[in-house]
């Protein structure tokens, strides 16, 4: 459609040297709820993920599983593919690093910058860590036990010597902090925007962007001993997606520049310093925002495969449920910081705000049309205070679940949601449609029918986060699929007074206890 809005999101691309964990999940998940939310606003979006398959960490894991690399990172991308679908995650495309398509792309952003000057042949000698494909100066690096340098991820460093391409980074450092001021919003939450521009402010010493010891990855242009730095390469893969470097690209034109790349804070510099420096350096505009959000742990202990507590994110959706999980992970932690994973929480929040305040919610406000209507939607009368209260309140929360999304501020999103939740439980308590039953018929149906729209609405702003369970719930209310965006909000024609609707269900079961015994 023409004149639509836009909006074009990514994930980090995930290294395919491991099977995918709950961090994973997590981060795709708030881009999945976030990409809902957009179309179900009327944008055009365009959701990208997929997996960085370059490099030596990749390279290594290949050799140690005893497989070609192009094979071994079939088989691992495959499952990425999978849990995608596993956790009902609507991207549009799924992109991999070892596609013809990606090479050309990288090929064609090196170019650019050889040809604007950025680029220069030396040699690299100092530190690099495998495990974050990372090079860090000697200034940044504690001793561990047994006298092997550490990097401030905790990721072991080894000593490299070799002919390297450099980009001429230090002198970004102006460009840069000019880009962070005029572009406020540049770097999300707050305290990482600070980190960065601190980082840039210290000085930046020129980027090894090749590597001539070892060959898995995309070739340098015009110089075959040398692949690419993988960040390189693997930042490009935004671009490569949008059909860059081909003239006249349509989806370049449309979706360049991303609205957000949504990364974990461990690899805020890449996005925040790195990517927008290249792409200055070849004439291209950098992404309009970068999000960097916190790190999970397991019941309080950081995870990691030496410690055995690794979360795979199918045994949590098969133990929780889907959405249960989904809206736990996004619920429990303000979006940004930190957050735990333990068993209690979640089944506290399963029961008590899923179970009890929602899913209750709609239950009983639908049995009861089951029970005195005979399963008809009834036709309201007039409206008195309370009612046009709770339906204005219905009406006005878009606004603020806007707000909060754009801040992806997923928790608060939620958090307003549950506030009208609990208004709508609120208001069945005090107008006792059972009461009414007995006094005031048509008061009562008043009273149902509004119950049946808030219902609606929660519906309606729920479809991002849980998708599967707001189908249920709008079913319950036979409102028609293409009567579920934001465009129907407030509008009470989605609901028909006179509807037959089917017998209810509850939504949102209750986690029993017994379930999880042999978890834990
Ligand atoms: O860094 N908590 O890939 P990667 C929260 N290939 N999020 C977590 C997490 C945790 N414990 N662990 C991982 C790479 N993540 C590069 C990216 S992009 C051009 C290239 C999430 O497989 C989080 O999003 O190491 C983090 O940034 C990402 O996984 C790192 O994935």
């Amino acid at each position: 459609m023409s004149g639509q809005k836009t909006f074009y999101l990514t994930t980090p691309i995930y290294y395919v040297n491991d099977a995918p964990h709950i961090g994973h999940a997590y981060t795709t998940l708030a881009c999945d709820v976030l990409a809902r939310f957009k179309r179900l606003d009327g944008y055009d979006v365009f959701f990208l993920t997929g997996t960085d398959e370059h490099g030596q960490k990749v390279e290594k894991s290949a050799a140690a599983a005893g497989i070609d690399p192009q094979r071994f990172t079939d088989e691992v991308s495959q499952n990425f593919r999978d849990l995608a679908d596993f956790m009902n995650y609507s991207h549009d495309e799924f992109i991999r690093t070892t596609e013809k398509r990606h090479a050309k792309a990288s090929q064609a952003l090196w170019t650019a910058l050889q040809e604007n000057g950025h680029i220069y042949l030396d040699t690299y000698s100092g530190w690099y860590a495998v495990r974050d494909e990372a090079f860090y100066a000697e200034d940044e690096l504690t001793e561990g036990p047994d006298g092997k340098k550490i990097a401030p991820s905790g990721a072991e460093c080894e000593w490299v010597e070799e002919p390297s391409y450099f980009f001429d980074l230090s002198k970004w450092q102006e460009p840069l902090l000019k880009f962070y001021d005029e572009n406020p919003d540049f770097i999300a939450p707050p305290s990482r925007r600070n980190e960065v521009i601190s980082f840039v402010k210290g000085g930046m010493h020129d980027l090894s962007v090749s590597r001539t010891s070892f060959s898995w990855g995309v070739d340098v242009p015009d110089d075959e001993k040398h692949i690419m730095y993988v960040w390189l390469d693997a930042l490009t893969n935004y671009i490569t997606a949008l059909d860059f470097p081909e003239k006249d690209a349509e989806l370049y034109k449309k979706f360049w520049p991303a609205d957000l790349h949504m990364v974990g804070k461990d690899i805020l510099r890449f996005h925040a310093v790195y990517w927008p420096a290249f792409l200055m350096g070849a004439g291209l505009k950098p992404p309009r925002r970068i999000f960097a959000h916190g790190w999970w742990t397991n019941e309080g202990e950081k995870i990691s495969k030496s410690l055995g507590n690794v979360i795979d994110p199918r045994q949590i959706v098969e133990t929780y449920g889907l959405d249960q999980v989904r809206y736990f992970l996004l619920r429990e932690v303000p979006f940004g910081n930190d957050g735990d994973f333990s068993h209690r929480s979640i089944v506290n929040r399963i029961n008590s705000e899923l179970a009890n305040d929602l899913g209750n919610l709609a239950q009983r406000s639908l049995s009861m049309v089951g029970r005195y209507c005979g399963g008809i939607l009834p036709v309201p009368g007039d409206l008195l205070d309370p009612d046009e209260q709770i339906l204005g309140h219905a009406e006005q929360l878009i606004q603020d679940i806007r707000g909060h999304i754009d801040a992806q501020a997923f928790h608060e999103a939620l958090e307003v949601i549950w506030g009208l939740v609990r208004a709508a439980n609120a208001y069945v308590d005090a107008q006792a449609p059972w009461q009414l039953h007995k006094e005031n018929p048509a008061r009562r149906d008043t009273v149902l029918y509004v119950l049946a729209e808030t219902i609606r609405h929660l519906g309606i702003y729920i479809q991002p986060f849980m998708p599967s369970s707001a189908a249920k719930m709008l079913n319950l209310l036979a409102v028609p699929e293409n009567a579920r965006d934001f465009r129907h909000i407030g509008s009470h024609s989605a609901l028909i007074g006179g509807a037959e609707l089917i017998k209810p269900e509850p939504v949102f079961p209750r986690f029993m206890e017994a379930d999880t015994s042999e978890m834990r």
